[in-house]
C-alpha cells in the first residue's frame, strides 16, 4: 500500500485490482489534497499493467460526505472535482465504487462516475446541494437521471433527500450489495469484474428520456413553493439536459452552478449548516462528560412526554414522573403514541418501537429518582413549584447526578439555589415538540459546573438536538427576542395592520408562518398566562396591545379551542375570526387610534429589525456567545427562513446603518421601544458585521 503521512488517499494493489481508499477523516470531504490524489491514483492505475479493474471505498465511516465546506467561498482550487470524475467515467479500465456511510453530494457523484457501484447495509445516499443553494454541480444533475430515470432523479435532486441502500438498490443507483468490510466488498467486486461476472458501463453513454411536461411540472410546482428557491428550480433545469450527449449536458450543468454561487439565499443557506456545527463549540467543551446512562424526567404533560419520547428514540432509558399513578399511565400513552406516530412515518420500525417503550418506566414518586444519572424537570411554569422540586431533589438524587430543569422563562440560579448543589443544576430547554424540534438551549447559570455544561451538551450529540449555550436572563436567548419582536407584530395590529395581513406577508417572507397564527397554534393561553405574571413589573412607558388578553377571556386559545385569532375547521383549514377584529377595532376606539395603511415591505421591516435589535442585545450582553448562536436558536427552533441564515446573518444584509436609520424613523412615535441598541452602534461606528464578530 502506499500512502503518505497525512496522504489523503492510499492506493494498493491484491489480485490485479487497484484499490484506492479514500482517507480524509472525518467523513472523507472531497478537499483539494484528496482530489488531485484520486485523480493521480486513478491515472496512475490506468498506466499499471498490473491492474485490471479498480475501486474506490472509504475507510473510515463513509465514501464521501461531499465536498470540503470548508473551501465553500474561497477561490476554487484545481483540480476541479467535476474534471476528476470525467477522469473516472473516461478511464480505460472499469472503476467500481462501495457506497457506504452518509455519502452525499461530491461523494455520490463520484460513485455515479464510476462504472459499477456496491451499497453496504445502512448507507445514505443522497444529493444535498440544493440544501446548500447550489446543484449537483459534478455531473450529478446528468449521471443520475441516466441511471434511475427522469422523475426520480427530479425528487431526489429537487428535495436532497436521502435513501438508504436497499431503496437505493431498487432504484438502481447501487448495482448490487454487499455485507462484507469497504475494503473487502471492493476486492470482491473488482475481482468479479475482472472475472467476467459483474458487468460495468459508462453511465455517461446510457441514454436519457426527457419529457418536458414533467420537467414544466416540476419546475412549477417549486415555483409555487414559498419561499420559492432559485436552487431546486435550476436543479431541474439542468437535470432537463440529460438527454444530450454527456458533454454538452455537463456543460449546460455547469453554466446553472456557476448562476447560483453568488446567489443570496446561498450564503444564507450555508451560514444555517454552520450555525449548526458552530453552535456546539462551547468554552466548557473540553470538560470531561458525566456518564449518562438511565435520566429522569418529571411531568408527563405535552413537553415531559416529548422529552421522554426523545431521550427513548436516542437510546437513553427513562424514568418518568407524575404526580399520580393514573397521571403516570396517560404520560406513558402519550409517549407510546409519539413512538408510534414514528413508526406511521416509516422513521424506524414496530420491532425498534417496542424495544424503546420497554426502556420507559413511569411512575408517581420522585424518590424512583434516587439513581438517575440526569433529571430533567418539565412541569409548570411555576418559581415555587420548581424550586419545591428542586429541593426534594436535592434530598433524593445520588451525588453527582446532572439536575436540569426545562423551563422556558425562569431564572435558573433561583432554581439552582433551591438546592445545596447548584454545580449540577442547568436549563435544559427543549421546544415543543420536543422529540420533533432540533433545538436544545443549555442554560448555563453563575454556578454551573463545566462538566455539567459538557454533559448536557453530549446529550444533545446523543439526541442528535442542535445545542446552542445561553446565559440566564428572562427567556434566554430565544423567548426573550421572540417577547420583544412580537410586540411589534402587536402595535403594528392595533395601528391598522390586520392579523391576516401580517401573517401572510411574514409567509410571503419566508416564515412557515405568521405570529397570529404561531400563537393559535402554540395555545394562546401560554402568552396569557406570562403576561399576567409580568404585568407587576411591566414598565409604564411600554405600551400594552390587550387584543390577545380579551381573545383568551373569551376561552378561545387557538386550534385546541378551535378558536383563536383564527377559526379550525377539521380540516385544519384557518379562516380569520370575525369577533377578533371587533375587539381590535374596540381597543383603537379606547386608545383614540386611528388605523393606517401598512404595506408589507413595511411590516417585514418593523418584525424584523425589531427582532434584530433585541438579538443584538442579547449578544452584546453575553447572553448567546457569537450572533451565529442567535441564527441557529431561531432557525432550529422558530422557523426562521433557513435561506436568511438567522436575524443576525439576515441583519448584515440590511447592514448596522441601515438598521439604525430604520430604529430612529420609528422611534418618532415610540421612543421607548423603538431604542438603538448599543452594539448597532458599535458596528456602524467600526464598520464591522455580525459575522466579523462571529470569527473574533
Ligand atoms: C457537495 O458535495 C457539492 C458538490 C458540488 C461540486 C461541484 N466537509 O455533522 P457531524 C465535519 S455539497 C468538511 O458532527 P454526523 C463536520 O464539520 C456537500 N467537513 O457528524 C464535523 O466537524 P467538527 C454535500 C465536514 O455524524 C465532522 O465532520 N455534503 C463535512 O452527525 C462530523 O460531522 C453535505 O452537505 C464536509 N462536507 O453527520 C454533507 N461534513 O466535529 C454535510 C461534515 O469539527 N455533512 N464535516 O465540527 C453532514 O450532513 C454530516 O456532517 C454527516 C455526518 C451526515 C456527513
Amino acid at each position: 500500500m502506499t500512502k503518505a503521512g497525512n496522504d489523503p488517499v492510499s492506493v494498493s494493489i491484491e489480485n490485479g485490482v487497484g484499490l484506492i481508499g479514500l482517507d480524509n477523516p472525518p467523513v472523507n470531504a472531497l478537499g483539494a489534497a484528496l482530489r488531485k490524489g484520486l485523480s493521480d491514483a486513478v491515472a496512475a492505475l490506468n498506466n499499471d499493467p498490473a491492474v485490471r479493474v479498480i475501486a474506490v471505498y472509504g475507510t473510515g465511516r463513509c465514501l464521501s460526505a461531499g465536498a470540503d465546506i470548508r473551501e465553500f467561498g474561497k477561490p476554487p482550487q484545481e483540480p476541479r472535482l467535476s474534471d476528476v470524475l470525467d477522469q473516472i467515467e473516461a478511464s480505460a479500465k472499469p472503476v467500481i465504487a462501495v457506497v457506504h456511510g452518509t455519502t452525499l453530494g461530491g461523494g455520490l457523484e463520484l460513485a455515479l462516475a464510476c462504472h459499477a457501484r456496491i451499497g453496504l447495509p445502512g448507507a445514505q445516499l443522497g444529493l444535498p446541494e440544493v440544501t446548500l443553494g447550489i446543484l449537483p454541480g459534478a455531473g450529478g444533475t446528468q449521471r443520475l437521471p441516466r441511471l434511475i430515470g427522469l422523475q426520480e432523479a427530479v425528487d431526489i435532486i429537487s428535495s436532497g433527500c436521502r435513501v438508504g441502500t436497499d431503496e437505493a438498490a431498487a432504484l438502481g443507483i447501487l448495482d448490487g450489495t454487499d455485507t462484507r468490510s469497504p475494503r473487502e466488498a471492493a476486492l470482491a467486486a473488482a475481482t468479479g469484474v475482472a472475472r467476467g461476472g459483474m458487468p460495468t458501463r459508462r453511465t455517461g453513454q446510457i441514454v436519457a428520456r426527457i419529457d418536458p411536461e414533467l420537467i414544466r411540472q416540476a419546475i412549477e410546482k417549486l415555483q409555487r413553493k414559498r419561499p420559492a428557491l432559485a436552487a431546486p428550480i435550476k436543479a431541474v433545469e439542468a437535470i432537463a439536459h440529460a438527454e444530450k450527449p454527456i458533454a454538452e449536458g455537463l456543460k449546460a450543468e455547469r453554466a446553472l452552478f456557476l448562476e447560483l454561487m453568488d446567489s443570496p439565499d446561498r450564503q444564507g443557506l450555508i451560514h444555517a449548516f454552520d450555525a449548526e456545527r458552530v453552535a456546539r463549540h462551547f468554552p466548557e467543551t473540553s470538560a470531561t462528560p458525566r456518564p449518562v446512562g438511565q435520566v429522569g424526567v418529571i411531568g408527563g404533560g405535552t413537553m415531559g412526554s416529548g422529552i421522554a419520547t426523545a431521550l427513548l428514540q436516542a437510546g437513553i432509558p427513562v424514568i418518568l414522573v407524575e404526580t399520580a399513578a393514573e397521571r403516570a399511565e396517560a404520560a406513558r400513552a402519550a409517549v407510546a403514541g409519539n413512538l408510534d406516530n414514528a413508526v406511521r412515518r416509516g422513521k424506524v420500525s414496530a420491532t425498534a418501537r417496542d424495544a424503546q417503550l420497554a426502556m420507559l418506566t413511569v411512575t408517581a414518586d420522585l424518590e424512583g429518582l434516587a439513581d438517575v444519572d440526569m433529571v430533567i424537570e418539565a412541569v409548570y411554569e411555576d418559581m415555587a413549584v420548581k424550586t419545591g422540586i428542586f429541593g426534594r431533589l436535592d434530598q433524593i438524587c445520588k451525588p453527582g447526578a446532572v439536575l436540569g430543569t426545562n423551563t422556558s422563562y425562569l431564572d435558573v440560579n433561583a432554581i439552582a439555589a433551591a438546592t445545596s448543589r447548584p454545580q449540577d443544576v442547568i436549563g435544559l430547554h427543549f421546544f415543543s415538540p420536543a422529540h420533533v424540534m432540533r433545538l436544545l438551549e443549555v442554560v448555563v447559570a453563575d454556578k454551573t459546573a463545566p462538566e455539567v455544561v459538557a454533559t448536557a451538551l453530549a446529550l444533545a450529540g446523543r439526541m442528535k438536538k442542535v445545542a446552542v449555550r445561553s446565559g440566564v436572563c428572562d427567556g434566554f436567548i430565544g423567548n426573550r427576542i421572540l417577547a420583544h419582536y412580537r410586540k411589534a407584530a402587536d402595535y403594528m395590529l392595533l395601528d391598522g395592520a390586520s392579523f391576516q395581513q401580517i401573517d401572510r406577508a411574514l409567509e410571503d417572507f419566508g416564515f412557515a408562518m405568521g405570529p397570529f397564527a404561531v400563537g393559535d397554534l402554540a395555545g394562546l393561553d401560554i402568552g396569557w398566562a406570562t403576561r399576567k405574571r409580568k404585568a407587576a413589573t411591566r414598565p409604564a412607558k411600554e405600551r400594552y396591545v390587550a387584543v390577545a388578553d380579551r381573545i383568551c377571556e373569551r376561552g378561545w386559545f387557538g386550534r385546541k379551542t378551535g378558536r383563536g385569532y383564527y377559526l379550525y375547521g377539521d380540516d385544519k383549514t384557518r379562516e380569520p375570526n370575525p369577533e377578533v377584529a371587533a375587539m381590535i377595532e374596540a381597543e383603537r376606539a379606547d386608545k383614540g387610534i386611528t388605523p393606517r395603511a401598512f404595506s408589507d415591505d413595511e411590516i417585514v421591516s418593523r418584525y424584523m429589525t425589531a427582532m434584530i435589535s433585541e438579538a443584538a442585545r442579547v449578544v452584546k450582553e453575553g447572553i448567546a456567545l457569537r450572533p451565529i448562536d442567535v441564527d441557529a436558536v431561531f432557525l432550529f427552533g422558530y422557523g426562521f427562513p433557513r435561506h436568511l441564515g438567522g436575524p443576525l446573518n439576515y441583519a448584515d444584509r440590511i447592514g448596522a446603518a441601515a438598521l439604525i436609520e430604520r430604529i430612529e424613523t420609528y422611534a418618532a412615535e415610540d421612543a421607548y421601544y423603538w431604542q438603538v441598541p448599543a452594539l448597532l452602534r458599535e458596528l456602524a461606528h467600526s464598520g464591522r458585521s455580525f459575522a466579523d464578530l462571529n470569527k473574533e
